[in-house]
Order: structure tokens, then sequence, then C-alpha cells
């Protein structure tokens, strides 16, 4: 049976005036709590700046940039299965409402229009709960899927990520080919040391393409200067075999103070061509990559 959860947290509630304390928590406000305070579940919202790509023959915009407009912590979680087991898996659903900044003008000016985003960002995780029930009534969080970003709008989504693989140096550190599978927390998740070489491999469907190219792809993570950068297949910065379908971005890993979040994040051109056209159509996966 599926049950929605509120979205509101509460370490406390009041019941008849009197103060009921954590222990008193129903199992799906204890798996609400736990997912709320733990990191791992993030889905950041890949706003901000980037590179923008080559940004010399005109191809790319000058610039652009998703700036949230809304951004609050609540999320919504959808219990698969009833908690009385002691194992549940749980799907967390998060809205991005947000702009897209875009200016087509090479003029040396920032002259952008605004197309608006309405994004939908899911993962699913599984939950366990053990004998110690001091911490969220015993539940644990073990595994987690990739967070999906996909259109919440009128307008149907033609560009997707299918596959993303993360190297340290020639090592495959972490692969994913569908946003269903579930990753230990423990034993499955990229793990990154600053200074690393890292690259991200990532393979994407368009199923209507109108232009070439067509669509644009960025990394986003503990990336030099900017915390986006543009991916390719041209065999150019780390992409190993030029045309293979495979689009690559090669970096040198960052100092952070936390834990990163690496996505593959796919603009239609469509949507990256003109700067008027309420046209906005991308989808990404993220995954929280550990600091070593
Ligand atoms: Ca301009
Ligand atoms: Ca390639
Ligand atoms: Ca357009
Ligand atoms: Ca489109």
């Amino acid at each position: 049976m599926t049950k929605l959860l509120g979205i509101t947290v509460a370490l406390v509630v009041l019941v008849g005036g009197c103060v009921q304390d954590a222990t008193e928590l129903s199992d799906s406000d204890h798996i609400y709590n736990l997912l709320a305070s733990n990191g791992t579940v993030e889905m950041r919202p890949l706003e901000g700046q980037g590179e923008d790509g080559d940004g010399k023959d005109g191809t790319h915009p000058e610039f652009w940039f998703r700036q949230l407009a809304n951004e609050s912590a609540a999320f919504e979680v959808i219990l698969e299965n009833d908690p009385s087991t002691g194992i549940c898996t749980v799907t967390v659903v998060r809205n991005l409402y947000a702009d897209f900044y875009i200016d087509v003008v090479h003029d040396g000016e920032f002259n952008p229009g605004i197309k608006p985003i309405s994004d939908i960002r899911t993962r699913r995780a599984v939950v366990e709960r053990y004998d110690d029930v001091s911490i969220h009534g015993g539940w644990v969080l073990t595994h987690i899927t990739p967070a999906e970003y996909s259109l919440n709008s009128d307008i149907p989504q033609e560009v997707f990520i299918q596959s993303m693989k993360i190297y340290k140096g020639d090592d495959l550190a972490w692969e994913c080919d569908s946003p269903d599978t579930f990753y230990d927390i423990e034993t499955g998740l990229p793990v990154i040391e600053s200074g690393e070489l890292i690259r991200l491999e990532v393979e994407v469907l368009h199923t209507n393409p109108q232009y070439d190219p067509e669509f644009y792809l960025y990394a986003h993570g503990p990336c030099p200067s900017w915390p986006r950068h543009f991916m390719n297949d041209e065999g150019l910065w780390g992409d190993r075999v030029a045309s293979d379908g495979i689009y690559s971005y090669e970096w040198y890993a960052e100092a952070s103070s936390d834990h990163w979040f690496i996505a593959a994040d796919i603009i239609d051109a469509d949507t990256m061509l003109d700067q008027e056209e309420d046209d906005y159509d991308s989808g990404a996966w993220g995954m929280i990559a550990l600091k070593e």
C-alpha cells in the first residue's frame, strides 16, 4: 500500500495538550526525519554559473545558468510497502522551480532571456529498522538510487541521460545504466579524493533531434573554476574515442569541505539556440560522491 507523508518535519508533536517524545512518532515520521537529516539523499538543483562550452564559434550561448525561484527544504516521501515489516522502499520526490537565463547574443553584454523551469527530482531509497530505536526509531538508510531530474511542465521531454560512468584515472569507480539501480551507501557509492583525476562518461538519448548539435551536455561536480563543464564526443578533454556516442569530461577533483555531487545534465538544442521561446527541455542524473 502506498501512503503519502506530510511535508512538515515534526520532532515532537502535540496531541491533546501533551508533548510526545520522539519514541511516539510513527514509522512514517521517523523515516521522513531520517531522510531529511541525511545528506546522502540530497538532490542538488544544478543551479549557478559554469562553463558555456567553447563559446567562440557562436554555436553555444554567450552565457547560461539556472537561478532558483523557489527552493524550500520540503520534499515528499512515498512509502512503497508497509514499514511494519522492518524494511521499506521509499520514493523521495522534490520539485524544482527555477529560471533558465540564456543569452545567445554574442556582444560581450549580459542581455539574456528567461525561460521558466518546472522540474521534478526523484530518487528511491531503502531504509531498515534496527533494534536500537534511540535515533529515528531505529530506521537507518541502507541503499539509494541516483537522483533523476525530469520535466514537470506541459513541454514534452525529448532529452534523457542513459548511462553514467565515473573513472578514477583508468579505473572504473562507479557506473549506472538505470536510475532504478540501488547502491549500498556503505560500499556502493563513488569515493573521491581531492586531486584525483576523474573522468565522467555519459550516454544520452534524444527522441526528436532537430539541430546539429542535437543537444548540449554538461558535467557538474568538483571541477576546476566552475562547478559545471561542457562534455564532448570529439576526442577532446579526456574523451577517449571521438564520435562513439560516449561523451566525456576529465578533471582533477577540487578540494571540498563537503561531499560532492556529480551530475550529467543534458539540454535540448531547441532550448539553447534562442532566448525567447518558452521551451525549456532538459534531463539529468545526479549522485553523491563521498569525500575520501
Ligand atoms: Ca549577450
Ligand atoms: Ca567519445
Ligand atoms: Ca527554441
Ligand atoms: Ca525539446
